[in-house]
């Protein structure tokens, strides 16, 4: 984690707009203040502080990227193009210090100013422009890509508002909106000349073209333009640096605001707002009504843009259209830029007049999709009349696409039309729905899932027939997370140790960690690992009590869960495990109890009302128990509000063990589960998504295992699940459910849980119940090992030990060679 050399920059260490030195870097902060601020160091504000130095770190990224893309548009290279409607990049000015290896100038420069710069580090807002795990995903991605030196560009949506900020009222969440741009992005790059339009509405008909081809022509009602917005992505320590561009939606002037009289005036201004309404709000997912038109136009939206982005860099580069899938790889992140399928046609046979059999030869070349999901509620419809309503000739294609698709399934199926409704992109049962992710399977040569367990469960369920139709398209790639990020960023006590003992070289590889379990059970570095533990913790705990005035005792076992609220990562199974400890407790006071601090986070989608009874129930349990004198701080519950990239940072470094507790076969992967591990959490989970690749690598000892597999969930549900069974067979759990029905965690309310119980007890299709049992023992277990120092110290440093697949570096490498046949491109600084 050394700092780069300070003599790559073009004109030396020393000049102000690229020198790395801490001289250079503090002439840049005063020249930006005065000329980007318009401010003296004598009336700066901590906020001008803040862009100031991160304008200066801008301006070292822009020489980087400049080489990186000039070299790119020279030279004869192949492009990774990431689609996603989200990208949840988190904090850049730490992240960006990092990779150029400039922290420690940076540090010197600002303490020079009288500036601290942890301070201005913590005063920088996150863009939160994605939900969870699929857009931070593709955050890691963007990192690997770039650090691995591969030419990628990242498309996607500059929502005005990013995911909500949540606050805790009275126990329940409350939603704020996100103002990320209130004070201005100084990552960005607004660039008005690349900017595409977009059709929405209108008609279509067929013409004659001067060459006396039959053309379709499209005459959409409305047209939105589109803004290129580009945030820079430096990889660590190379020179590449890539974009992240963002389309911001703006109405065409010259369209609407002419020529209009009294009445038109107003419906023109009406226009522009719809019109800059599409780039305004990212949505939540599991909200499967609320603005559904709106959703679907921002996919066409951005996806349009994107590809008519790239078709215009290939006529910069000199390529023929018949050149796309050579140079350009579309990586679809889920089915959410899946339109890209018909827009790519669409672009070639209308705009480009390729001929249909070479342009679907290109489409399907050039793109690939990754599922992220095999919840039912999750795979993404659109019905046909909305779809054909806004997109006319892309209702148009997707026919056309399906039509000869379903001829080559009875010609490999005769007979088989009970395959045929199965496969096709229309579900015809009831109303009429576009299937998005047969559209991405048809339009991709390469489908994969996130996890093994996920891949191969994606070829049985959700797409089996695709995957017996053409077993040589589908693959796995284990998702992973940027090293960077969520280790020597977030954990600069544990990244020092690390280099202390293996030395350098982990942070691009992450199997070196490997090293470490020579040191495993010396006790002189098990002393030192648990320092650095005990200081993190330290500093959360510190954080709760700012955020929640909740007192926790660093000393306690750290048992976190943060992620999305949602039923089937069964916060509330983790929640009756903590009433059964508080109820063990009652009844007996003296009980040696491992005394523990559960910390939760995450967000519930706002419609979502279970989730957010969830947490409402969390919360009631952390008043009455944190509270209880009979408890004595011997269990601490804590609902730490508005989890987000930011505060990621320093809760993963402060776990103990992390809880992995989804229903087995619902969580596609996980990737928090790799930041603990990362960090030194050991894991209590299930046999699910990445958790089995996690518990094969840190081996069975190490790993607090539970619960039903994905077979004996679907066995039990097969059969007929009664929740009413296992409350029979176990009193503690029926008394369990007893103290939360009777109003004990609700202020004597009766009423207030009751959907919760009566869904446990009834009809919970994420077999909460059926796990209780497994998962109370499993966490006997844990407090049982807590109690021998030096096994859960040498189990903590095993966890760091092999946690090195699960770097978003192996994973990017996989993608490279597997799916899009990518290789590394040297970026040279020009001198
Ligand atoms: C869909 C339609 C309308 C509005 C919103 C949405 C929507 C938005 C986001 C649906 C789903 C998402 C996000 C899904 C997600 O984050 N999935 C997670 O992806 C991770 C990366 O692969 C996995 O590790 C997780 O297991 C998976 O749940």
């Amino acid at each position: 984690m050394a700092d780069a050399p300070t003599t790559t920059s073009p004109d030396g260490a020393d000049a102000p707009r690229t020198g790395l030195s801490a001289a250079a870097l503090q002439r840049g902060v005063l020249d930006n203040l005065l000329c980007l601020r318009a401010r003296y160091p004598e009336i700066a504000r901590p906020h001008d502080w803040y862009m100031a130095l991160a304008y200066s770190v801008r301006d070292r990224l822009l020489a980087r990227w400049a080489a990186s893309v000039r070299t790119y548009a020279a030279t004869d290279v192949r492009v990774a193009c990431y689609l996603s409607a989200e990208f949840l990049i988190g904090p850049q000015l730490g992240n960006n210090l990092v990779n150029l290896g400039i922290e420690t100038s940076a540090r010197e420069a600002m303490r020079g100013l009288g500036v601290d710069l942890d301070m201005l580090l913590a005063l920088e807002e996150e863009p939160g422009l994605g939900n969870g795990g699929l857009g931070r995903l593709a955050a890691c991605y963007l990192d690997s890509l770039a650090t691995l030196e591969i030419p990628a560009i990242g498309y996607g949506i500059r929502y005005e508002f990013g995911i909500f900020d949540q606050l805790i009222r009275d126990g329940w969440q409350v939603e704020t909106t996100d103002k990320w741009l209130q004070e201005g992005n100084p990552w960005e790059i607004v660039r008005p000349e690349v900017a595409f339009y977009v059709g929405f509405g209108g008609h279509t008909h067929n013409e004659t073209d001067a060459q006396g081809r039959l053309c379709v022509r499209w005459t959409p009602t409305r047209q939105v333009k589109g803004v290129a917005c580009d945030i820079p992505m430096a990889g660590y320590h190379v020179n590449t640096c890539n974009t992240l561009r963002l389309w911001k939606s703006e109405a065409i002037e010259s369209f609407d605001l002419q020529d209009f009289n009294a009445g038109d005036y107003y419906e023109a201004v009406n226009e522009k707002v719809i019109s800059e309404t599409l780039s305004k709000v990212l949505y939540p997912n599991d909200e499967p009504e609320a603005g559904k038109r709106l959703r679907l136009a921002q996919q066409y939206f951005f996806v349009s843009c994107s590809l008519q982005d790239m078709l215009r860099l290939l006529d910069i580069k000199g390529e023929p259209v018949g050149s796309f899938a050579k140079v350009f790889n579309v990586q679809l992140n889920d089915t959410h830029p899946s339109i890209a399928v018909a827009e790519l046609m669409r672009l070639l046979v209308d705009e480009r007049q390729v001929s249909w059999d070479e342009a679907w030869a290109i489409t399907r070349r050039a793109l690939a999709y990754t599922n992220h999901t095999l919840l039912p509620e999750a795979l993404e419809t659109w019905g046909l009349p909305l779809m054909r309503g806004l997109l006319p000739r892309i209702i148009e294609i997707i026919y056309e696409i399906n039509r000869r698709f379903l001829d080559e399934v009875r010609q490999r199926f005769p007979g088989d039309e009970a395959r045929v409704a199965r496969m096709s992109l229309i579900d015809e049962h009831g109303d009429k729905l576009v299937r998005m992710a047969h559209l991405a399977t048809v339009g991709s040569h390469a489908i994969n899932g996130v996890a093994e367990l996920h891949s191969a469960l994606l070829k049985q369920t959700v797409l089996r027939d695709f995957a017996e139709l053409w077993p040589e398209r589908f693959y796995n790639v284990t998702n992973g997370v940027t090293p960077r990020r969520f280790l020597l960023l977030c954990n600069p006590a544990l990244a020092r140790l690390l280099d202390d003992t293996i030395g350098a070289g982990w942070e691009t590889d992450l199997a070196q960690l490997r090293k470490l379990e020579a040191y495993a059970d010396d006790a002189a570095f098990q002393a030192r690992w648990r320092d650095v533990k005990q200081s993190n913790k330290a500093v959360l705990a510190e954080r709760i009590r700012g955020a929640t005035g909740i007192e926790v005792d660093a000393a306690a076992l750290f048992d976190v869960q943060v992620k999305r609220i949602h039923e089937y990562k069964r916060q509330h199974l983790n929640a009756l495990l903590i009433v059964t400890l508080y109820r063990r407790l009652l009844r007996n006071p003296q009980l040696a109890l491992t005394p523990r601090c559960f910390v939760f986070g995450g967000k519930a989608a706002p419609g979502y009302a279970m989730a957010k009874l969830i947490i409402r129930l969390i919360n009631g349990i952390a008043e009455v128990v944190n509270h209880n004198p009979l408890v004595n701080g011997r269990l601490k519950v804590v609902f730490y509000p508005d989890f987000n990239v930011k505060n990621a940072h320093f809760i993963y470094p402060a776990a103990d063990l992390s809880e992995q507790i989804s229903t087995a076969g619902k969580e596609a992967s996980g990737t928090g589960n790799m930041k603990f591990m990362m960090n030194g959490a050991l894991t209590i989970g299930t046999l699910d998504g990445a958790n089995i690749e996690i518990r094969e690598e840190v081996g069975d000892d190490n790993f607090f295992l539970f619960g039903l597999s994905a077979d004996e969930v679907e066995r039990v549900k097969r059969a007929g699940y009664r929740p009413a069974d296992y409350v029979k067979e176990n009193a503690e759990l029926g008394d369990v459910l007893e103290l939360i029905a009777d109003g004990r965690f609700s202020r004597g309310d009766r009423e207030m849980f009751r959907p919760l119980i009566d869904n446990l007890t009834q009809a919970d299709p994420f077999l909460v119940l059926a796990d209780y049992a497994a998962y109370v023992a499993r966490q006997d277990d844990v407090s049982a090992a807590w109690q021998d120092t030096r096994r859960w110290t040498r189990m903590s440093i095993l966890n760091t030990a092999r946690a090195g697949k699960f770097s978003s570096d192996r994973a990017i490498a996989e993608y490279c060679e597997k799916i899009w046949k990518i290789e590394p491109v040297r970026i040279a600084l020009d001198r």
